[in-house]
């Protein structure tokens, strides 16, 4: 125990042995705590006089907070979302009851400078979008006449280079997005103003199995003309409220000042260890006495554990080594944007839970304070860092508008005992100070600007909280070491994306152990890892980029075999938990990230059931093709395509139509795989597990649209064909058709006549179509595209987009495509020899590639199927898709 606390402790009134507590005291709380989140108006832009009384509201739009103003246009609008101001103003009567209380706004978080406007008057501002505010508006009050108080607030998500985070890979959706509070105390009360914090602070400075030991430390504030000496008690609860243990402190706060106080409670014997195993959670109920009275409450949560950093052994839980099961969460929400009640940020995490997970980077921001209640209640560790993220402004207004981030999040997350790491910033190397992206750095004083100003931040997380780790996520480039920024956190956590942006997975494991071996005193955990993936893309052939599903799967399959096998690794979190909104990227679905491995809209996607398969001991079996229940193929009579199936039994069979295919043993990732021969139509599919007596069994229906390989083959008319050209994957559309990978043509059957298979560029975004996935992989530069099909008369349609002002880039397995560069691409298309477009343009600019659709109806005749011809006459022709229908 440390002197001056000993001290304190000897000083307090009464330390009681928990058998001698009496049953808990039943007082009311006496601090006022409730939602100012109804009817609310609204307003984008700025408007004159939107803080006065005077000003008529009644055309603005009627909201309710949660809210944010960019739900929708992340979404919309190609170059940009409305990052500007917004005015919120709500008019609040208030009860007789709060006069003469200190009356208190807490505003859980506004994105992403807000300021506070009561009856008129300015009460107040704050800077960071992501971290909650508590402003004193006592004064501004006005009382009689009814009570009626005005609230306005300024809303402002513009860019500003003094506020983290500058450029990002995320939507920074503006609004009162969080909860806001009214909170009414005595005159003299626990501080509130403390950066947003509850102004009671819990450690446990000494956890054994044997004993728990826990202090508080906290400050009073008085408010009121005279001192006053008040006797704070604090009470240790069990989980179901029973006293285990209290201190009490007397505190003399003078006249309109403030007094700390600090107690030391009885060690709880034998106290019941937090874990994600059994996250068993105490409280200490803070209370102030004046007299006889309870004038004011704080309650902390409260769990006892220990844990422990180390670069040879990981992680270390209560004493036993436990491998950080974990993954990455965004905080939107389809139609919602950043603006999520409770319940929903409580179902992710239940959701993360359940997946088998014991760990969270809440990245790249705090989040709501559902979300660590919920960590402490599931049992999930958390990882939780401010948004410095990709670059820093070099500036001492932007360094303390950091650093009062940290502090903010330090303190208004502390007692969470679900906190194991303060994050201090992310890729910071990955763009220069200018704002361009960098592969190395090369301006050395820029260099050491952000190594001061990363030590600066490591300074601050350690001062404020030394009984948490410090981490920071880098990337691959060089500058982290020359610059001397990865030396500087005791947890290291390297975002690795091998076999996704570049190389291959198996590169991914060779990554790590050479950064293990160059930082040889940090543990190190993986703190991203992750593939794109579309429900409807699918690969026999899955190959890096192709936003497959298939693909998703194998890449974490091997990321988790390659983690498995490096005991000193301390955790691993997954790239990301859900699909989340990403302005100014194209890929398969506009302004998406779609690493997720649930969907925008919170479904799961057949990868999460790798993860519940590896990382939970229940009974469970699934077959891994609900994102693939919809198939094509090319055979004669059946097609034959793999099933993988993921269980946590020892033995799974499977069985399609109702024949047994055997049984096999799952492998070291749980899975086991079979080639189905399907047959046309629905095929049963049902996986039957059983091991140590447990059994689990999974069925579902996958529909096969098999296509002949000889398109002539009198047995199968020949009706429709789809082809998604340029790529490896199939692709199911909503409207229940199936575009077949492609392939160079063949006698017989389709393909493309020469081309480069090829990808739209990332930053291109495809519009004017709700087939996106299709569009993004395209043959560049081809003669033609050919399907045998019988004699007859057909419908015939060619898919285009152009490729936006950006060069293409090669698909995997594919050679570079050239591309138009300029983006100009002017060709003819001629369909069995009658010319269809005679100057198909598809020039675009900028980012942006329309969709265009050419339905054309021809006949094949004299066994010459249907040949689709381009001549180039400005850049290169290029064909998205295609399909063929018999009329
Ligand atoms: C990263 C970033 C993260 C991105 C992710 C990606 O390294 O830290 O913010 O979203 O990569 O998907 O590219």
């Amino acid at each position: 125990m440390n002197t001056p606390l000993a001290a304190i402790a000897r000083r307090s009134l009464a330390l009681l042995a928990l058998a001698a507590l009496p049953a808990v005291a039943q007082t009311p709380d006496p601090r006022v705590r409730m939602t100012i989140n109804d009817g609310w108006r609204y307003r984008a832009d700025g408007v004159e006089f939107a803080e006065k009384g005077w000003l008529n509201d009644t055309g603005w739009e009627r909201v309710n907070l949660p809210h944010t103003w960019n739900a929708q246009d992340v979404f919309d609008d190609v170059e940009s979302y409305r990052r500007g101001i917004g005015w919120y103003r709500k008019r609040l009567t208030l009860p007789d009851s709060l006069k003469g209380k200190r009356v208190f706004l807490h505003f859980e978080g506004a994105n992403q400078t807000a300021e506070v406007y009561v009856n008129g008057a300015y009460a107040g501002e704050h800077a960071g979008g992501y971290t909650a505010f508590t402003l004193d508006v006592t004064r501004h009050l006005q009382w009689g006449g009814g009570n009626e108080q005005l609230i306005a607030v300024q809303v402002d998500n513009s860019h500003r280079p003094a506020i983290a985070p500058l450029s990002v890979g995320f939507a920074l959706y503006g609004g009162i997005y969080r909860d806001v509070w009214l909170v009414a105390t005595d005159s003299a009360h626990v501080t509130l103003g403390d950066h947003g914090g509850p102004g009671v602070y819990v450690t446990t400075p000494r956890v054994s199995r044997e004993a728990g030991e826990a202090r508080v430390r906290g400050t009073l504030s008085n408010d009121g003309g005279a001192a006053r000496t008040l006797r704070v008690v604090s009470t240790i609860l069990d989980s179901a409220g029973a006293r285990v243990g209290e201190a009490t402190t007397t505190v003399r706060v003078p006249a309109r000042g403030q007094a700390e106080f600090a107690q030391a409670l009885p060690a709880v014997r034998a106290p019941r260890l937090w874990s994600p195993d059994t996250p068993y959670l105490y409280s200490v109920r803070t209370d102030v006495h004046d007299g006889d009275r309870v004038i004011d409450r704080v309650t902390s949560p409260l769990g006892f554990r220990w844990f422990r950093f180390d670069a040879d052994s990981g992680f270390t839980l209560n004493g036993r080594k436990t491998f950080l099961r974990g993954t990455n969460r965004h905080q939107d929400y389809q139609g919602l944007g950043s603006a999520l009640s409770n319940q929903l940020h409580v179902r992710d995490l239940e959701i993360i839970k359940a997946m088998g997970a014991n760990f969270l980077r809440l990245a790249h921001y705090p989040q709501d304070p559902a979300v660590l209640d919920a960590a402490d209640r599931l049992g999930l560790l958390i990882w939780e860092e401010v948004p410095v993220v990709n670059q820093i402004t070099v500036s001492d207004a932007f360094t303390a508008n950091s650093q009062r981030m940290l502090r903010e999040m330090i303190r208004q997350h502390h007692n969470h005992p679900s906190v194991v790491i303060w994050g201090t910033m992310n890729e910071v190397f990955l763009w220069s100070e200018a704002g361009a992206r960098i592969a190395r750095q090369s301006d050395t004083t820029y260099m050491r600007q952000v190594r001061d100003f990363a030590r600066g931040m490591e300074r601050l997380a350690r001062a404020e909280d030394p009984a948490r780790a410090t981490a920071m996520a880098i990337h691959g480039a060089a500058s982290y070491d020359t610059a001397g920024v990865a030396e500087i956190p005791m947890v290291l956590g390297l975002n690795l994306y091998n076999g996704w942006y570049g190389g291959t997975f198996a590169e991914y494991g060779p990554t790590l152990d050479r950064r293990h071996v160059r930082s040889p005193k940090q543990a190190i955990l993986l703190s991203e890892y992750g593939s794109g993936s579309e429900l409807r893309l699918n690969s026999t052939a899955p190959e890096r980029f192709d936003h497959s599903g298939t693909w998703h799967r194998m890449y974490h399959e091997s990321y988790i075999r390659q983690s498995r096998a490096r005991p000193w690794l301390a955790g691993t979190a997954v790239w990301n938990q859900f699909d989340f909104s990403q302005p100014h990227i194209g890929e398969t679905t506009p302004h998406m990230n779609k690493k997720g491995l649930y969907t925008f809209d919170r479904k799961p996607k057949d990868v999460y059931y790798l993860y519940q398969a590896n990382w939970t001991t229940a009974p469970m079996v699934y077959v891994a093709s609900r994102d693939w229940s919809h198939r094509g193929g090319v055979g004669a009579t059946t097609v034959t395509q793999p099933i993988d199936v993921y269980t946590t039994l020892g033995s799974v069979e499977l069985f399609v139509n109702g024949k047994s295919l055997g049984a096999k043993t799952p492998d070291d990732v749980r899975k086991a795989s079979w080639d189905v021969a399907f047959a046309d139509g629905d095929n049963v599919v049902e996986a039957r597990a059983t091991g140590e007596g447990q059994t689990a069994v999974d069925r579902m229906t996958i529909r096969m649209d098999r296509t002949p390989a000889d398109l002539r083959d009198p047995k199968t008319p020949f009706r429709e064909l789809a082809v998604n050209v340029g790529s490896n994957a199939q692709y199911a559309d909503a409207d229940g058709l199936v575009w077949l990978a492609d392939q160079p043509y063949a006698a017989g059957s389709f393909g493309s006549v020469g081309g480069q298979r090829a990808l739209m560029a990332r930053e291109v975004v495809i519009t004017n179509t709700a087939q996106s996935p299709m569009y993004a992989t395209y043959q560049s530069n081809l003669q033609g595209y050919r399907v045998d099909v019988p004699d007859g008369d057909y419908e015939v349609e060619l898919r285009f987009a152009g490729t936006g002002g950006v060069a293409g880039t090669a698909a995997a397995g594919g050679a570079e495509a050239a591309s138009g560069g300029s983006g100009a691409r002017v060709f003819s298309v001629a369909v069995n020899g009658a010319t269809v477009a005679e100057r198909l343009d598809l020039t675009t600019r900028g980012n942006v590639a329309p969709a265009t659709t050419l339905t054309v109806t021809t006949s094949a005749t004299n066994g010459g199927g249907i040949v689709v011809a381009f001549r180039a006459l400005q850049g290169q022709p290029v064909l998205n898709g295609i399909r063929v229908r018999r009329r």
